[in-house]
């Protein structure tokens, strides 16, 4: 007989940008651009994306994340002026409200001005790489960080992607990025680690970083993940267009998180709150 597993999550006393993680955590996404993979264009005015977010806190999201700059393969950057214009009189209006935002850029600039404008958390796909400035302006404030692994860069990165062992090689490039974060001055309770589920990975890579996510608690972070809508849901099941993938993003989210994840990146709150609170339900009886 098998001892019955333990739920990751329970007792914890580890923290993520003030943030308990006793309980797994949703990140609601609102994409302030004309071309983001799944809702592109849905919230391009600032006024659509200040509802939107205040909609996905009411509907049980405990970080909003604003984005003015898709990263989907084959996307090109945006200059900094559009991202900014994009992003702040919403980051503003939701920090207003008391909501939990994070911002997901890579640029240092907009980063600073994002925190300036009541943003706490910094969702960077580049993991404080992208930008030479990036890591030591986020260690001057208090902000916390969701440091994301990619290969290659979102204009070519679905190309070829190899690893020698996804995992291993996933996990070593997190360390490194800890540790820099670590020399510079932050923290593990301001660091999240995400394996970057579809950046510079084969379907095979984002199933075999699912099945074995549990490595990356190792690492002495909150670990986050974004399977919401991604493209290799249609590929494991029957090809379904991006609206059409809500099943296979709840199955692959509460996987992930009874394997340990804190956080999870969604557009599908509602639905996603649901899904966690019956699962809570059921692990905690089997402490
Ligand atoms: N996925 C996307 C964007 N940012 N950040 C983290 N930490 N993890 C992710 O998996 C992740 C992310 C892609 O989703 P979306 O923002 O909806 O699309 P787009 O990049 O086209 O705007």
């Amino acid at each position: 007989m098998t001892a019955p597993r333990v739920d990751p999550h329970a007792a914890s006393e580890r923290t993520f940008a003030g943030l308990s993680l006793s309980s797994p955590r949703i990140m609601g996404v609102v994409n302030v651009t004309p071309d983001s993979f799944s809702d592109g264009g849905e919230a391009l005015e600032p006024g659509a994306a200040v509802a939107r977010g205040r909609d996905l806190a009411d509907a049980g999201a405990d970080i909003v994340d604003v984005g003015g700059e898709s990263t989907r393969p084959g996307s090109t950057p945006v200059p900094e002026a559009v991202e900014l214009a994009r992003i702040l009189p919403v980051v503003r209006d939701l920090a207003r409200d008391g909501i939990r935002v994070s911002v997901d850029t890579r640029h240092a600039r907009v980063m600073a001005a994002a925190l300036d404008a009541g943003a706490t958390i910094i969702n960077d796909v580049t993991a404080l790489t992208g930008d030479a400035d990036a890591l030591a302006m986020i260690a001057g404030t208090g902000a916390a960080v969701v440091l994301m692994h990619m290969q290659g860069d979102p204009g070519t990165m679905q190309d070829d992607p190899r690893y020698d062992d996804v995992v291993a090689d996933v996990k070593a490039w997190l360390a490194q990025r800890v540790a820099a974060c670590r020399v510079a001055g932050i923290g593990p309770d301001r660091i999240a680690l995400d394996p970057g589920i579809g950046f510079g990975k084969t379907v095979e890579h984002n199933v075999r970083l699912l099945a074995e996510l549990d490595a990356f608690r190792e690492l002495g972070c909150a670990v986050a993940v974004g399977v919401s809508r991604k493209s290799f849901i249609a590929r494991l099941s029957r090809g379904e267009a991006v609206k059409q993938r809500l099943g296979g993003s709840i199955a692959a989210g509460l996987w992930a998180v009874a394997e340990g994840a804190d956080i999870l990146r969604v557009h599908d709150v509602a639905a996603t709150r649901q899904a966690l609170e019956v699962w809570r339900a059921i692990a905690d009886k089997r402490r």
